[in-house]
């Protein structure tokens, strides 16, 4: 029986911006006199989200508390976990991946870092150097089941991956959201907090909102208009409503017009993807295509957002291109309640250099040694990492380290996977849990609970809906000898290279990453220190040590920063220690042109590789017309997060929510009853998951939530075990991708339904 007791009076409060999501919340953390976390709730004060917070924020007490999260390092002897020192940790990980790299050479090292890397500081700061001295091009990250075809597209377009365009909700009269749902899932790729807030703020200053989804999110459910779409056909729509404009005469390229390079091209490729042609495959009414197009054309100010659901998709990149067409083909590109860019305190590519020109995106520098699927931003696609485990031949992953990621869970094809490290000679995993994919470590390095870590967005403000810098110190105090993350990450960076334990001390690793930043700081034409002594930046920054100091030198040489003296109003590490609540830097402004990096100085709208590609999505046009089996796609969870937050009670009680959505139609004629088992198989695999019975979604395609499926044997989530789920990934197939950006096809992957048997005592 657990024990009721009354919540101790909260004697002080803390401020800790949430790490879950994307929105960022600030929270406010009410500590007893013995440093119990009491209560979480909003920070009203907060700059940013001015007391919003989803369930999630408080969860961050019961992440806390969890007893199954590992306090210290474990490593694996005679099939079980034992617990051990730091010390002995280093020493084990150093020795295994060691011995790879001695008989195989470093290309048999391998690293997958997850989501949470871009949500925390030691992720954000100290993990690329980790990667480099890993020495190894076998990486792998969560960017190839995400974002990676908008940051292609973007990177093309505009010169810089993370240079996206955001939609500017809090001004726009016309906003049209593709495969997004940001009611439940708090935005992506548009970093906001308060999404139902803003939205309905736009309805109610007279805008509009559409939502374009197979399914009737609880986001369609506050927009004016749903419209239907079939998985996989946002291009052919977004194609469509170039087609309308252009033959319409409704195409304004507006204030960015001058920068643009490429739009009669692209309008040019519009012409054989008609409303008519595209009404069958996209399975939305030509009428309606030709509705939305002027719709968008005749708004003072109009947006359109595209989010996973165009992704994860067969033409994800093409679709992340086409999205910011519409946008300048409508006037809408850099322009108040368009689509517009973040300009970040720190971290963003689009203020350094030389404006407005730069080299632009290199893409396919190598490739993957089983299939030979080509490199994008340093990466290799996630679908080979299996293969690449399990293919023996020389080049062979024989040591893996992942950092923050729980692959065997969020990535397709999970069963090979799952298998593949079981086989691995060394696996380091730098995580707080013994999760799905952790089980299968030697050696696991926890990381510190967010309240015991100290916090900047440096990632998401690229992304944000306007622009802001907040910093919020350690909640709690680490124990004594316990490192943070970028200690861990340093020195395991460190011993990966070959350097004795003894001697691997992270102070090398940061002094280094201080000083290669300052020196490209004072060579940067775009920096307030340009020509500066660098050692003299450094000696300015006084005793700090670690994530501290080096936020402090790059917002003191970033675009707001004092410069070291050269603007003296300028923000520094300090102005947001007096400034507990954020500092706002104000709205989304127009950055065109100096925002590019393109070689052209243009933004390049028809880029070679992008019109290349439309071949294939016309062939899909002929190929599509007839014939559609059931269709899987995805789903978020306002309680859940990805993989990792299902060891929450609190947040997973309650009726099972890893359901298989199914229309009343389909249900009909496969025979499927709300609660009974279907089973549902893909080429890749099959699950049995309970039916749950909906209008809510499109004849024709089925949903089932990723990130559960946790009944695999040896991981420690006391939880999650009781409300496991299935796992998704299982279904998603490792050679259905997006060629150009080797990302997965996580939405519209081919299955059969059928009644079917829940496995016995399950
Ligand atoms: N079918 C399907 N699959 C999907 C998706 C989908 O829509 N459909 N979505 C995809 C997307 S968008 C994403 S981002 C991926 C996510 O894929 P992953 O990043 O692989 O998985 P997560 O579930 O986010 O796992 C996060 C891991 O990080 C650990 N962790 C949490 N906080 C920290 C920290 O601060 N430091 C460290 N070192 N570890 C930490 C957790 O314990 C957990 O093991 O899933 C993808 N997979
Ligand atoms: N609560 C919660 N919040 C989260 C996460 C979480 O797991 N839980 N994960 C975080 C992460 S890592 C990410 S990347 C973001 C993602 O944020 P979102 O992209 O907003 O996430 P989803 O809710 O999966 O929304 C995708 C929508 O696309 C629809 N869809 C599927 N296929 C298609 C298609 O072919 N075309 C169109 N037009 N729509 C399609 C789905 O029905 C779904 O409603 O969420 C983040 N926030
Ligand atoms: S929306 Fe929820 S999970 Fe996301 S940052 Fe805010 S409180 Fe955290
Ligand atoms: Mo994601």
């Amino acid at each position: 029986m657990t024990e009721v007791r009354a919540a101790p009076p909260v004697s002080r409060t803390a401020l800790r911006i949430c790490p879950l999501c994307e929105a960022g919340c600030g929270l406010e953390v009410g500590l007893s006199a013995a440093d119990e976390v009491v209560r979480i709730r909003g920070d009203r004060n907060d700059v940013w989200s001015a007391g919003y917070l989803c369930p999630k924020g408080p969860a961050l007490k019961h992440l806390h508390e969890d007893p199954d999260r590992l306090r210290a390092p474990v490593v694996r002897r005679d099939g079980r976990f034992v617990e051990v020192g730091w010390d002995e940790a280093f020493a084990a990980a150093g020795r295994l991946l060691g011995r790879v790299v001695a008989a195989y050479g470093r290309q048999a090292l391998g690293v997958y870092l997850g989501n949470p890397n871009v949500h925390n500081l030691g992720g954000q700061l100290y993990v690329k150097p980790f990667v480099k001295a890993l020495g190894t091009r076998n990486v792998f990250t969560a960017s190839t089941v995400d974002q990676r075809p908008k940051e292609i597209s973007s990177g093309l377009l505009f010169g810089a991956p993370l240079s996206v365009p955001v939609p500017d909700i809090d001004r726009t009269d016309h906003l049209v959201l593709l495969g997004a749902n940001p009611v439940d899932s708090n935005g992506s790729l548009a970093t906001a907090p308060d999404w139902p807030g803003r939205l309905e703020a736009i309805r109610a200053r007279g805008g509009r909102v559409v939502v374009v989804d197979p399914r009737r999110t609880a986001t369609a459910e506050m927009a004016d208009e749903h419209v239907a779409i079939r998985p996989g056909a946002d291009p052919f729509l977004l194609f469509a409503l170039l087609n309308v404009l252009a033959a319409e005469g409704l195409v304004d390229p507006g204030p960015a017009g001058p920068y643009l390079s490429g739009l009669d091209d692209v309008l040019g490729l519009a012409a054989p993807f008609t409303p008519e042609a595209v009404e069958p495959v996209t399975g939305v009414p030509a009428g309606t295509i030709r509705r939305l197009a002027r719709a968008l054309a005749a708004a003072p100010t109009a947006c359109v957002y595209g989010r996973i659901g165009t992704t994860t998709a067969e033409f994800g990149t093409i679709t992340s291109w086409l999205v910011d067409v519409v946008n300048a083909a409508t006037g809408n590109l850099d322009r108040p309640g368009g689509a517009m860019f973040a300009r970040a305190a720190i971290g963003g590519a689009n203020t350094r250099g030389a404006p407005r020109f730069g080299r632009g995106v290199r893409l396919g520098r190598h490739r993957s040694r089983v299939r030979g699927l080509p490199e994008s931003l340093g990466e290799l696609p996630v679908v080979c990492l299996a293969e690449e485990i399990d293919t023996p031949g020389e080049g062979q992953i024989r040591g893996l380290v992942t950092v923050a990621g729980n692959p065997v869970l969020s990535t397709p094809n999970s069963d090979r996977l799952d298998a593949a490290l079981a086989g691995l000679d060394a696996y380091v995993a730098v995580d707080p849990y013994v999760n799905e994919t952790t089980r299968h470590a030697h050696v696991i390095l926890p990381v510190p609970s967010p309240l015991e870590r100290g916090h900047y967005d440096v990632f998401l403000s690229q992304l944000a809906v306007r622009n802001v810098a907040r910093y919020t110190p350690p909640v709690l105090p680490r124990d004594p000898g316990t490192p943070d993350e970028w200690e861990v990450l340093a020195r395991l960076g460190l011993v990966a290279a070959g350097v004795e334990p003894d001697a691997a001390d992270p102070a090398l690793v940061d002094d280094e990453i201080v000083r290669l930043t300052a020196a490209a700081a004072v060579a940067d034409e775009s920096s307030p220190v340009r020509g500066r002594d660098a050692d003299e930046l450094i000696a300015g920054l006084g005793d700090r040590r670690g994530p501290e100091r080096l936020l402090d030198l790059m917002l003191r040489t970033g675009p707001y920063g004092d410069g070291f003296g050269a603007r003296p109003d300028g923000l520094t590490f300090d102005t947001l220690l007096a400034a507990p609540h954020g500092v706002d830097l104000g709205p989304l402004e127009p950055r065109l042109p100096d925002v590019l990096r393109t070689p052209s100085g243009m933004v390049e709208l028809a880029p070679e590789s992008l019109v290349a590609d439309v071949a294939r999505l016309r062939a899909a046009l002929d190929d599509r017309q007839n014939g559609h089996g059931m269709v899987l796609i995805g789903r978020r969870q306002l309680r859940s997060n990805n993989s990792w937050m299902h060891n929450v009670s609190i947040l997973v009680k309650g009726k099972p929510r890893c359901t298989l959505l199914v229309h009343p139609d389909d249900a009909d004629r496969l025979g499927l009853v709300d609660g009974e088992p279907a089973e549902v198989t893909s080429r890749a695999g099959a699950v049995t998951i309970p039916v749950e019975v909906t209008k809510d979604i499109r004849p024709g395609v089925v949903s089932i939530p990723h990130g559960w499926g946790h009944d695999r044997p040896g991981a420690r989530l006391g939880v999650a075990g009781r409300y496991a789920g299935v796992n998704s990934n299982v279904l998603a197939e490792d050679d259905r991708f997006d060629p150009l950006s080797g990302t997965a096809v996580l939405n519209g992957i081919p299955v059969t339904v059928r009644p079917g048997e829940l496995p016995a005592g399950g």
